[in-house]
């Protein structure tokens, strides 16, 4: 498989409702599709990276300049014999795991449809369905955030997460464990504390919660440990697992009794399905974690969230929880068991609305191996 053109758009996507984390609060998504030509036909993959360096240090902006600059030269030319040669190919390059992420899908859906085999089967998923819950942003008051939970709930999402951040930890978290004492629950702090301030979340360990995920810094692996330490609840890593080695080396320490797996943050599904094998080896259960993907992030986090070690229910809810109107033909819906139905059509088995696609593209490459000839 060789590839001869990229086409990269830069996205501006309006969300259902603004999302607010401890990082900040998101009323439009920025997201990279990258669309790769080989034989007549293309694939798609999306870059998960958003506009602002608040969730990681890669941004729409950084991945654009790293996809364009240094990861499309190094594609052209190259005779592609399976998607997972793409990581050593593009390791000369340091870090931007996203900007790599969303290359290396594109190759997945392109060899699936090459070859019409599903990326499914291709990373050796075999369930039909995948479990997934809600991932609920930050509200007004706690008083507000029982009454959005209340409608995913009724929406028959079985599994909530909830965003907290200092102040509004314990409270947020004890006023929707008051209102459903027996819902599947987990809280994500997206980085927000130190080893200090998050003494204020050890009320959090009688909440009966599933996990508290990555209270700490991403480059904090010890500290986390130290904090598992004085837990009985599950610590789950998210931004801190950037690779193989950082997975292997959290569960070596114990900083995490969880992982939270999204291929967009480890430079693509192939190092994805690496750090599911080895959690699956260690008997540390792992999740598919979401980035307010498009049609076709979601595609791709289905495929994957459908390995056997995938134990606990994905970040990956239907398309109407985050979008009006997606870029893919295919909107994924909840079946009533609290599950999406993974793709079986050849690659990530969805299709790109080219109308949507233009509605939302802010800026747009085309490039080919002329484009590096000099
Ligand atoms: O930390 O899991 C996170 C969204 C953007 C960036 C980081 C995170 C999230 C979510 C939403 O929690 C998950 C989803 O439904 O896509
Ligand atoms: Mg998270």
């Amino acid at each position: 498989m060789k590839i001869t053109k990229l086409a990269i758009h830069h996205l501006s996507m309006p969300l259902v409702s603004p999302f607010e984390t401890s990082f900040g609060r998101a009323v439009d998504r920025e997201s990279l599709l990258i669309e790769a030509f080989s034989e007549g036909i293309s694939g798609f993959g999306e870059c998960v990276a958003d506009r602002d360096p608040g969730y990681a240090y890669e941004t729409s902006g950084t991945a654009w300049h790293i996809l364009q600059e240094f990861i499309a030269p190094l594609v052209f030319g190259v005779d592609f014999s399976s998607p997972q040669d793409f990581p050593d190919l593009v390791s000369p390059i340091r870090g931007h795991p996203m900007a790599k992420a969303g290359l290396e899908m594109a190759l997945w859906d392109l060899a699936g449809k090459l070859g019409d085999v599903s990326v499914q089967s291709m990373v050796g998923g075999k369930q039909e369905t995948v479990p997934v819950g809600v991932s609920v942003g930050l509200q007004a008051c706690p008083e507000e955030l029982v009454d959005v939970v209340e409608e995913y709930l009724a929406d028959g999402y079985q599994r909530i997460k909830i965003k907290i951040k200092p102040e509004r930890d314990v409270g947020d978290t004890g006023a929707v464990r008051r209102a459903y004492p027996d819902i599947l629950l987990q809280v994500d702090a997206n980085s927000a504390y130190n080893l200090g301030t998050a003494q204020s979340l050890l009320p959090l360990d009688d909440m009966d919660l599933l996990l508290i995920e990555q209270p700490l810094a991403e480059d904090d692996l010890w500290d986390h440990r130290t904090l598992q330490s004085n837990f009985r609840t599950p610590i789950c890593l998210d931004e801190s697992i950037i690779s193989l080695r950082h997975a292997r080396q959290a569960l070596e320490m114990d900083a995490c009794r969880i992982v939270n797996i999204k291929a967009g943050r480890v430079g693509g599904l192939t190092n994805g399905i690496k750090i599911h094998d080895l959690c699956r080896s260690k008997g540390i259960p792992v999740w598919c974690g979401g980035m307010l993907e498009t049609g076709v992030g979601r595609a791709a986090n289905l495929a994957l969230a459908s390995l056997p070690g995938f134990k606990l229910p994905g970040d990956i809810s239907a398309s109407s929880r985050y979008y009006q109107q997606d870029i893919t033909n295919e909107s994924f819906t909840l079946n009533p068991d609290s599950t999406i139905t993974v793709p079986q059509d050849p690659g990530l088995g969805v299709t790109i609305d080219r109308r949507a696609l233009d509605q939302y593209t802010v800026k747009k490459v085309i490039l080919t191996a002329e484009d590096y000839s000099n």
